[in-house]
């Protein structure tokens, strides 16, 4: 696959020129998963890292690669790795703000063409919401698609009033309303795509985007969930990643969000920190803070060597800004603490037959 067909063009030339070692390549990021990240061009796919001079350049989130970047890989020919030397200015971009006392925003998919803000005609439905996703569409120079999924799931005239309602307040965005059941309306969507550009799916969780992409490429290459679970509040993508469908348009899946435009400081923890979450699973306390209790399989595992020292401590950062951010709404509602000075005091031993 050559690099234009990838996205890039004479915009993102011009800037690697100034920016790129001549030994460099330039890659498009297509995974970005807890520290490394997979690149695509013209040689193929690999996964790197980013060198540790990159590292330094980084002063917030938002200067870390995200799915859709590209940036200047030194591939070192000999041993088949590569690393990441510097990241090129983003021509757009879909981001939210995160939680914490400064401003600072975690990038979810840069450089792309067309966003699907996807919503589900069934449930999910919310035209303020849907507001809020074109403002961050405009805010990162994106332009916008509607999808609403699940047509089979309402009758025809409830479809209309639902468009009405998006009509009323003033959205005049195009609209296509599709079912990944019968497969109405999967037509109108493909024929919005165009090779070498690049799209994305965003929307709550459950609204059907990997379902859609799966039924764009044909193939069931994402995990979706599976209609007999009732996993409420689980995403069933958990990270995000660019696929290059057959015509030679790029998709990008996206996590559901819960909320559109902030992101919560337990989220953030959620979505960066599951190697520490599984590792936790051995705990031998279900509520264990990983900080000194006893049988705590994270501080064994930082012990051991197996779980990075800084990763942890950015968990431990996270996490305190995630318990103040939440101490902040319940201190609203109820004033008196009953679970103790420190919050702390009961250790719930894990039941046996928890798997
Ligand atoms: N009836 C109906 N069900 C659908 C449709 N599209 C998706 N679903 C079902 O909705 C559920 C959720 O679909 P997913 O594709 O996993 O949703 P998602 O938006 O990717 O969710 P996250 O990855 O958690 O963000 C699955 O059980 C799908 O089979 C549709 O058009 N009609
Ligand atoms: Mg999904
Ligand atoms: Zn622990």
């Amino acid at each position: 696959m050559e690099l234009k067909e990838l996205g890039l063009d004479q915009w993102f030339t011009s800037r690697a020129q100034q920016l790129c070692d001549p030994t460099h390549r330039i890659a498009r990021i297509t995974v970005v998963d807890r520290g490394w990240f997979m690149v695509r061009n013209e040689l193929g796919e690999l996964a790197v890292q980013a060198t540790g001079k990159f590292m330094y350049t980084v002063k917030s989130s938002s200067d870390m690669p995200c799915v859709g970047d590209w940036v200047c890989v030194d591939y070192h020919d000999s041993e088949g790795s590569a690393s990441i030397h510097a990241l090129l200015p983003r021509k757009s971009f879909l981001r939210r703000k995160s939680a914490g006392k400064t401003i600072a925003y975690q990038m979810i998919a840069a450089n792309i063409d067309l966003v699907f803000i996807v919503q589900s005609c069934h449930y999910d439905f919310n035209v303020s919401r849907l507001e809020r996703y074109l403002v961050m569409a405009n805010d990162g120079h994106v332009e916008p698609l509607i999808v609403l999924t699940k047509t089979d799931l309402v009758s025809e005239a409830a479809l209309k009033q639902l468009i009405s309602e998006i009509r009323e307040a003033g959205i005049t965005t195009r609209i296509i309303a599709v079912s990944n059941v019968t497969g109405a309306g999967l037509d109108q969507v493909k024929e919005s795509m165009f090779p070498a550009k690049t799209y994305c799916l965003v929307g709550s969780s459950g609204v059907g985007k990997s379902t859609l992409i799966n039924q764009l490429t044909g193939c069931d290459r994402l995990k979706t969930r599976t209609v007999s679970s009732t996993g409420e509040g689980r995403h069933t993508t958990v990270r995000r990643q660019l696929i290059v469908l057959d015509h030679g348009a790029m998709l990008i899946d996206t996590p559901g969000m819960r909320e559109v435009g902030i992101l919560r400081a337990s989220e953030e923890v959620e979505e960066n920190f599951d190697d520490i979450r599984e590792i936790s699973m051995n705990c031998r306390f279900s509520n264990c803070r990983h900080l000194m209790e006893p049988g705590c399989a994270v501080l064994k595992a930082l012990k051991e060597g197996t779980l990075q020292q800084e990763h942890y401590q950015n968990y431990l950062k996270l996490k305190s800004e995630s318990a103040s951010h939440n101490r902040a709404h319940t201190d609203k509602r109820r004033k008196t603490n009953t679970t103790g000075k420190n919050g702390h005091i009961f250790m719930k031993r894990k039941s046996k037959n928890r798997k």
